[in-house]
């Protein structure tokens, strides 16, 4: 297929040529550049990025899996990016089963991409963001990046949503105290999931304390148990209030060209990847590593380093 075509199709919402175009971006084939050069750049500019993150076992899945839902209910196309989705300690279901659960999976207008951690060099960020671009130019209104942890490698992914919601739940004591001094910098919001569970309010306290202001503490801190689709209307809801607030005050262009910077030391680091690894595959190993490595970047090019 011609890639004017593939990119017709993508732009009418055609679910294979949609994997198609991310995949031929991912192995970097040859119409990549011009499949990502020729999406639409009004839809990709008006979409919304959302990202949830927070400890695997959490309900991120579950949360996410509900959020489509209050999403299709309102007639949006949805584009679903799940990164390490099989998070062995998690104990959780795979995003993808619990979207077949709930009876997505037929669903033309629900797009979802798995991607792997494991076993990667990186390149995570580059291929996450044209993947929200694919997406987002196949007509998705929202995208969202689904991603565990915090202060791991899958973390840069997240910097690449409008807004963040970190999901944690009570039991997860250890890690809050962790992350509690950073938390801010990555969450706009705060979720509680299953606030079912005991151990709700004392977490409720204890978060409210990341924040200097009592208007911040009610607005950005929510309560949800996804399993039960309970807060789930009223934090879609609190996305929008943000969305509002950031498309408004320049937060949102400001971040776009924060994560445009980080994707594109992404695929530049990607780029010249296989070209580093035959240059060093053809030495023989005199020289110490760092020198090695100045040696090389030198040939490549030239000797202004
Ligand atoms: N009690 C309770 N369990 C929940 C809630 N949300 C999710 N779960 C369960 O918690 C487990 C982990 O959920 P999952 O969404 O896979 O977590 P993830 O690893 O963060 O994606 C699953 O067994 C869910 O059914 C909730 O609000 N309350
Ligand atoms: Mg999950």
């Amino acid at each position: 297929m011609k890639t004017t075509e593939i990119l017709q199709r993508v732009h009418d919402g055609d679910s294979r040529s949609i994997g198609r175009a991310i995949s031929l971006v991912e192995n970097q084939d040859e119409p990549a550049a011009q499949i990502l050069q020729g999406l639409d750049q009004e839809r990709i500019e008006s979409s919304l990025i959302l990202g949830i993150t927070g400890p695997p076992g959490a309900g991120k899945s579950t949360l996410t899996g509900r959020l489509i839902e209050q999403l299709r209910q309102q007639n949006e196309r949805v584009g679903i990016i799940a990164v390490d989705p099989s998070s062995p300690v998690s104990g959780g279901a795979l995003l993808g089963d619990r979207i077949r659960m709930m009876d997505h999976a037929l669903d033309k207008d629900v797009v979802v991409r798995s991607m792997a951690t494991r076993g990667r060099l990186g390149g995570l960020c580059a291929s996450a963001g044209a993947t929200v671009r694919i997406m987002a130019a196949s007509g998705c209104k929202t995208v969202i990046i689904e991603t565990v942890g915090i202060g791991q490698s899958e973390m840069d992914i997240i910097r690449l949503a409008d807004i963040t919601a970190m999901i944690l739940a009570p039991g997860f004591g250890d890690d809050i105290q962790a992350m509690k001094a950073g938390i801010l910098e990555v969450a706009d919001l705060i979720v509680i999931n299953k606030s079912d569970q005991p151990g709700t309010e004392k977490m409720l306290l204890d978060l409210g304390t990341v924040f200097s202001n009592s208007d911040d503490r009610h607005t950005r801190l929510l309560k949800t148990i996804a399993n039960e689709n309970v807060g789930v209307k009223e934090l879609m809801e609190q996305f929008r209030v943000i969305e509002k607030k950031f498309r408004g005050d320049g937060t949102l262009e400001k971040r776009r060209q924060q994560s445009s910077f980080l994707e594109t030391m992404d695929w530049a680091v990607e780029i010249m990847r296989p070209r580093l690894a035959r240059l060093i595959d053809s030495r023989e190993t005199v020289l110490d590593p760092r020198l090695t490595a100045e040696e090389i970047i030198r040939q490549l090019v030239g000797d202004k380093i």
